[in-house]
């Protein structure tokens, strides 16, 4: 039967047909992993909804913006910054790559120890698959991890225009003049394609716009750390993922809302799971929408997530671009200083990573941390040594996790997953 989307997704060159019974599987594991919770908040039905118009309603807006003069800049990184495709009146979307889909395809191109989150941007593009990457009139990449930064130059074949941002590795003063510049570049490209000047009025209405929506989760993750907690780590994930391509002024409304209602419901003393239940904090590797595989494990071995330290997390909502100017070059200089206190494990060295984490896992009053890194990413799986040391220093239990976006692990997962759980306990 016909559906109410065909028209648009064929003038995008979808192929979503050919992919029914991949779709159909997500949508089993979303109503198994989601939709089976008890006492769930009503505010996540606005979450639902835009999950499940994932390929519909957001796709129908991208396109009517498109055909009103607006360009659509895609996304991989947090480090890429958002402000300004805002206030060139340009919309940004981050880019699906957490599902394990077109994998045959991209493993044409890529070498099959990539990590999975490479694998999967690729797999979009070549099963056409997400309308999001064919929606894009620019796509930024960025040179962080060597699998990205090589990824992206055959990836620029495949997409109608490629930009590539160069990000430090170090915080130096010379690496922030280098980010600085890059900054400005971006600002630059930016007015070239949408024809449109950034002037103070629009840079400040754009800072303002994307703090707001920083500020809610912000609430959101200060709310969840009530004992009991008030909502899974489940739903605070789809939320922050969700956050990557909604509308943003409308998505902060929505959170507020969820917020009010979670705010009540800690008044009333009630949770999602009882009390005792044990409290972990997921550190390491963003968890593209819909990587949902590791959280649903560790809430269904009788845990709870209560934050993640993570570019899908934390790391992209602890810092707000200072609002305190009138004035352009400031403004651009307060993006510059905000965007540098990003703590990826593409740095060197990264300290402020370990002391976030220990405080996060602090703050949160965590009984645990699991690590998670993506098998064949270096820098996270590097790196896990260093957390688990930082962890381990200051008495708090770390389990390393490895994995990728396939199920064929999820037994071994849960075993050892319940394992550490159990240890918690003791
Ligand atoms: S700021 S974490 S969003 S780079 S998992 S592709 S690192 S091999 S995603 Fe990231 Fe920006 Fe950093 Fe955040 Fe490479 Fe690792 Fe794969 Fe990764």
């Amino acid at each position: 039967m016909p559906g109410k989307y065909d028209e648009m997704w064929d003038r995008l060159g979808l192929d979503l047909s050919a992919h029914e019974g991949l779709l159909t599987v997500l949508g089993k594991f979303y109503g198994d992993i989601y939709l089976s919770q008890q006492n769930r908040l009503k505010g996540m039905e606005y979450l639902d909804f835009v999950l499940s118009e994932v390929h519909g309603l957001r796709i129908q807006e991208l396109q009517a913006a498109k055909k009103n003069g607006k360009k659509v800049v895609g996304t991989f990184c947090v480090f890429v910054p958002e402000e300004l495709i805002w206030a060139a009146e340009g919309i940004a979307v981050g880019l699906c790559a957490g599902a394990e889909i077109g994998r045959e395809e991209a493993e044409q191109v890529l070498p099959r120890n990539t990590c999975s989150l490479i694998k999967s941007f690729f797999g979009f593009k070549m099963a056409r698959l997400c309308p999001f990457i064919e929606s894009s009139d620019l796509i930024v990449g960025e040179t962080t991890c060597d699998g990205k930064k090589k990824a992206y130059e055959i990836f620029a074949d495949l997409v109608p225009e490629m930009y590539i941002m160069e990000i430090p590795q170090r915080k130096e003063k010379i690496d922030r003049d280098l980010w600085k510049s890059e900054i400005l570049r971006f600002k630059d490209k930016l007015e070239e394609i949408t024809g449109r000047a950034i002037s103070t009025k629009s840079l400040g209405k754009a800072i303002k716009m994307v703090n707001e929506r920083r500020r809610a989760l912000q609430r959101l993750n200060k709310l969840r750390r009530a004992n009991p907690v008030p909502i899974s780590g489940r739903d605070v994930l789809l939320i922050n993922q969700i956050s990557f391509y909604d509308d943003p002024v409308r998505f902060t409304e929505n959170i507020n809302k969820l917020c009010d209602e979670l705010e009540e419901r800690i008044s009333r003393g009630e949770g999602i799971v009882p009390q005792k239940t044990k409290r972990i904090v997921l550190s390491g590797c963003p968890m593209a929408v819909p990587n949902w595989k590791l959280p649903y494990v560790i809430e269904s071995s009788g845990a709870v997530i209560v934050g993640e330290e993570s570019c899908i997390g934390e790391r992209n909502t602890r810092d707000l671009v200072d609002e305190g100017s009138k004035d352009l070059p400031e403004m651009l200089d307060n993006m510059v200083d905000r965007y540098m206190n990003i703590d990826c494990a593409c740095f060197t060295p990264n300290k402020e990573r370990l002391e976030h984490i220990v405080s996060l896992a602090k703050d949160a009053k965590a009984d645990g941390v699991i690590h998670y890194a993506l098998q064949f990413c270096h820098p996270y799986t590097i790196e896990a040594y260093k957390v688990k040391k930082a962890l381990e220093k200051e008495n708090i239990p770390v389990l390393k996790i490895e994995t990728d976006y396939s199920m064929e692990d999820i037994e071994q997962l849960k075993t050892r997953v319940e394992a550490f759980v159990e240890m918690l306990s003791k």
